[in-house]
Parts: structure tokens; C-alpha cells; sequence
């Protein structure tokens, strides 16, 4: 089946508007664009270059953070998107459309590892319009999902009905994503956990247990071993766990500005957490679930747990008990 294909499956039985159905196919038009411009960084340009500004955050620019934006906002342009809301821009942008849907974008995650050859990805989110656009929570989106520009070039999606998210793999000969295995669903026990160790001295003390625990393998308290994987791009590391299982931390820590972690709640921890919770997994901030949490400003942060359910209850415990 082809994307276009489940779009025209759900708008034909009701189960998502012609504003939803037409922002996902412009999305995975704007995702084609952006793969193959990826695929010429360090030709035609240097994508990975700086272009010396920040976004909101403090985070470095990159020549394609802008681009890929660029591709996206030019993309929307043919759908009804009232308001976009991206990593890249201070505030929302207003179209104009007086359609009834938002866009939460993260135009480009992970895109310091653009110029190591490391996946990178797209992550969106649809949401209804609300007057002041800030993002509703999580449990009230439309649609989720996100795109890696990998080996492959990949999208997995879920709209509100769906009972599980569906991937799909580029196939660049007929310019369309085409639909790959069933109903993606994730193990509810895991050996792989994906965190970045190199912070562990800051790391607060329920986090602290939990990977004192884990590096304890057999001896310790969960009883087995595990291996670690970190990509340094989030969405490489979601795709990973959606294939094959697996946790995903990164916690707030004692350092300067971290105390909710790196990554944002509107257009990053959202959306996947949308995804994960119809695949069976769970998504937290050790404490609430992600989705039940009401975002106060367009770039607020949330320290982001997701996978596994053994793993994520264990978590929570922790931090309850602390
Ligand atoms: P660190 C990329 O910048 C990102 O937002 C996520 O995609 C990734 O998981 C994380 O930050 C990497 O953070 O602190 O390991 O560089």
C-alpha cells in the first residue's frame, strides 16, 4: 500500500478531514525534497555548515535546520495549516488558511550529525486549531510522526484512530512511501536502552538507580544483561526501538539549563510520544505521561522517557519513591 493509498483509505471512511489527509501527503512531499538535497550535502553545498544564528533555544543553526524548514513551510503552503509551530522560529507562524489544523515541526533533528553522515530526521505533529496556538496536550492530536533520512529514507505514522502506527520506506524509483511489515508494536521488556552516558555524574538519583541497576546485568536487580545503543539523533534511536524494542532516556540533570533535559515537548516529545503510546509502549517524564501534559510555552522542555513498559515503570517508581 502507498501512503497515498492510507490517506485515501481514512478520508474515504471518515476517519481523518481533508485538512489532516492533505498535510501528511504535502509532509511527505516536503520529506522527498529534503532526502535528496541530504544526499547532495557536500556537493552542491555544505549543509552541515553553520549559518551563525540560533534558534529560540540556543541551538546552533545549520545551513539545512533552515532549509528543511524552508521545504516544509513552502510545502504547507497547498494545505489549510492555520498555524505552523517549529523548532526553528520564535513564535508561530500564522498562515493565514482558515483551516482547522496546527503543525508542530522539528524541520531537522539531529542535525549536527549532518556532516558525519549520521540519520537525521523530521518530526510533525497535527493538532487542532486553538486560538491562542500554543499546542493542545499530547492525548489531543490529530496525527504524529516522523521521517529518517538514513540509509533508507522512512516515515512512520499514526492518525487519532489508528490503533497502531504503520511505517513506510521511500521507494525513490516511484517517488512515493510505500507501506512496509503490519501493526508496529513494541516488546513490553528490553535489553537495549539508549541514553548518553557521558552525563551520568549529573544525572538526578532515580536515574542514577536505574542505570546502576542495569550496568549491574545478571547481579543486579533486573537480573539480565544489557547493551546500549545512542545515535545523537532521537529519531534514529525511536526508529530503532519501533523496529526492534528498547528504551529511550534523556532525563533532566543538575546541569545548567537541563533541568527538564534538551529535548521539547510540543514538537519532538509529543508527537513520538503519540506513536509509542499506540505501539504499546509508554512515554513519561518520570512521572506523568507525556501525553497528559499541557504545554505552557511553544519551546518548553520535558525531560523524555519512552519504550518498553517494564523499563518506563521502573522509572516511574523510582522517581515516585525518591
Ligand atoms: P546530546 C539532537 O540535537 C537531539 O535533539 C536529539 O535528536 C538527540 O537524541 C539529542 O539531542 C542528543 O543530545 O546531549 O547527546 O548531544
Amino acid at each position: 500500500m502507498r501512503l497515498e493509498e492510507y490517506i485515501k483509505n481514512r478520508l474515504a471512511d471518515g476517519r481523518i478531514g481533508e485538512d489532516v489527509g492533505g498535510i501528511i501527503s504535502q509532509l511527505a512531499d516536503a520529506a522527498m525534497v529534503i532526502s535528496k538535497t541530504i544526499r547532495l550535502s557536500g556537493i552542491e553545498y555544505d549543509l552541515g555548515a553553520e549559518t551563525g544564528a540560533e534558534n529560540s533555544d540556543g541551538d546552533e543553526q545549520k545551513t539545512l535546520d533552515v532549509l528543511a524548514e524552508d521545504i516544509i513551510i513552502n510545502h504547507l503552503k497547498h494545505t489549510a495549516a492555520s498555524h505552523i509551530l517549529s523548532e526553528e522560529q520564535d513564535d508561530p507562524i500564522t498562515t493565514g488558511q482558515d483551516g482547522q489544523v496546527m503543525v508542530a515541526i522539528d524541520p531537522l533533528d539531529g542535525s549536527s550529525n549532518i556532516a558525519v553522515n549520521v540519520s537525521v530526521g523530521t518530526i510533525f505533529s497535527l493538532m487542532p486549531r486553538q486560538d491562542a496556538p500554543i499546542a493542545c496536550a499530547g492525548r489531543d492530536q490529530l496525527a504524529a510522526g516522523f521521517f529518517v533520512y538514513g540509509p533508507q529514507t522512512t516515515l512512520i505514522l499514526a492518525v487519532a484512530s489508528d490503533q497502531a502506527p504503520q511505517c513506510f520506506i521511500l521507494d525513490d524509483r516511484k517517488n512515493s512511501f510505500v507501506a512496509v511489515g503490519g501493526a508496529v508494536s513494541i516488546p513490553t521488556k528490553t535489553e537495549e536502552y539508549a541514553i548518553n552516558a557521558a552525563y551520568a555524574e549529573h544525572w538526578f538519583p532515580p536515574v542514577q538507580e536505574w542505570m546502576r541497576q542495569v550496568l549491574a546485568g545478571k547481579q543486579g536487580a533486573y537480573g539480565k544483561a544489557y547493551r546500549m545503543r545512542w545515535v545523537g539523533s532521537m529519531v534514529a534511536d525511536a526508529w530503532r526501538i519501533f523496529q526492534r524494542g528498547g528504551v529511550f532516556l534523556y532525563p533532566g540533570d543538575k546541569r545548567e539549563g537541563y533541568t527538564d533535559g534538551r529535548l521539547r515537548l510540543v514538537y519532538e516529545a509529543n508527537p513520538i510520544s503519540f506513536l509509542i503510546e499506540k505501539a504499546g509502549g509508554m512515554a513519561t517524564n518520570g512521572k506523568d505521561a507525556i501525553l497528559d501534559l499541557t504545554p505552557e510555552s511553544l519551546h518548553q522542555r520535558t525531560p523524555l522517557f519512552f519504550g518498553a513498559t517494564q523499563e518506563m515503570t521502573r522509572l516511574n517508581t523510582l522517581h515516585h519513591n525518591k
